[in-house]
């Protein structure tokens, strides 16, 4: 049997032209990079791994973003040098760059305030993103929509540019694929994906500190909360919807906060046959706020605008008014109506709810 011997150069093929990337840092000192609202892990990641690479150039860099990240990627900024607007750093004390970077969107509505500090700015602008929408930012775009995250591409320029990335960055860069391909399972992900990720691992990349760090620094009433929701779980349509609610009193009793809820609703799809799932949580407002699921054969999205949410296709939200139990029968008819079932199997589901 033959064997093939691959040089570097073919495992790492770049769909993205680097050249005009190139031709930027030959030219250029200063740089400002930020991305999106509500940074996630490969917003932040990209970022930070990207400033990483430029820094190691000797170039300068700023990271301003608009809003903070959440709790669980704070770690990715405990140096603090990703300054957030308003917070950090007052919009007039921005500094003059040469080019302004922006990644994980190309989007002006998702930069938040940040939209205003790059837009009114003179000098050269640049997009680095995997994401199929964009408005035309009138910058340099560097986009491969097959690339399951903007860490992967800014992995690729690293290697383009032959710059070795610190332990700590390629840790960054780690969690921004991790967490875009919700840690390398999405159907998004590729051979590509897992070089890239192998790639990080060399550099330094410690994978189980990284999954601990993120996904197991639970309070025991977050863990609390779960159970006696999971405890609650119902099914509906031969057991093709799975939800779930919380009560006001079931984050008194567990000592629980309404952020603890995050995540939950996704436990429901891990049921075989699930082919949808929502969340329902009471308010403190008497409201009731529902996070819906689904397999990618259906389409939540319809389900919340109908309701007069919305979101994406596989994961999409509404509030309700209350009381609970009435808002949950409005949802449960929406998804009956989505399942197309039959008026028997919803008799029989519905007799084993005991609400
Ligand atoms: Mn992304």
């Amino acid at each position: 049997m033959a064997v093939l011997l691959f040089p570097t150069k073919v495992l790492f093929v770049s769909v993205v032209n680097w050249d005009p990337f190139r031709d930027i840092l030959d030219e250029y000192e200063s740089f400002l990079i930020t991305t999106h609202v509500r940074p996630d892990g490969d917003a932040l990641g990209s970022q930070r791994g990207l400033a990483a690479i430029l820094e190691s150039l000797g170039k300068q860099v700023t990271m301003i973003n608009a809003t903070a990240p959440p709790a669980n990627l704070r770690f990715m900024n405990s140096d603090g040098r990703v300054l957030r607007l308003g917070e950090d750093i007052r919009r007039d004390a921005v500094p003059p760059v040469d080019v302004r970077i922006v990644v994980d969107t190309g989007v002006w509505q998702q930069l938040g305030d940040m939209a205003a500090v790059v837009r009114d700015a003179d000098g050269v602008r640049v997009v680095i993103d995997h994401h199929v929408s964009s408005d035309d930012l009138n910058a340099l775009e560097f986009r491969d929509q097959n690339a399951a995250a903007t860490a992967e591409l800014i992995c690729e320029l690293s290697r383009e540019l032959d710059v070795a990335l610190p332990p700590d960055a390629a840790g960054w860069l780690y969690v921004a694929i991790a967490t875009d391909t919700g840690w390398f399972r999405f159907p998004s992900t590729t051979a590509s994906t897992m070089r890239a990720a192998a790639y990080l691992m060399e550099c330094g990349a410690c994978p189980d500190e990284l999954y601990r760090r993120i996904h197991e620094q639970k309070s025991v009433a977050r863990v609390h909360l779960a159970g006696r929701a999971l405890q609650g779980l119902r099914t509906d349509c031969g057991e093709r919807l799975a939800w779930i609610q919380v009560r006001q009193d079931d984050l008194k009793e567990t000592g629980a906060v309404l952020a603890d809820t995050e995540g939950l609703v996704n436990q429901c799809l891990t049921i075989a046959g699930a082919e949808t799932a929502f969340i329902a949580v009471e308010l403190p407002t008497q409201q009731v706020k529902f996070s819906l699921r689904c397999r990618p054969q259906h389409n939540v999205a319809a389900v919340a605008e109908r309701l007069g949410g919305g979101g994406h296709r596989l994961a999409s939200g509404v509030t309700l008014d209350g009381p609970l139990d009435a808002a949950v029968d409005t949802v449960l008819r929406e998804f009956r109506v989505l399942l197309d079932d039959d008026a028997d199997t919803v008799a029989a589901a519905d007799s084993g709810r005991d609400g």
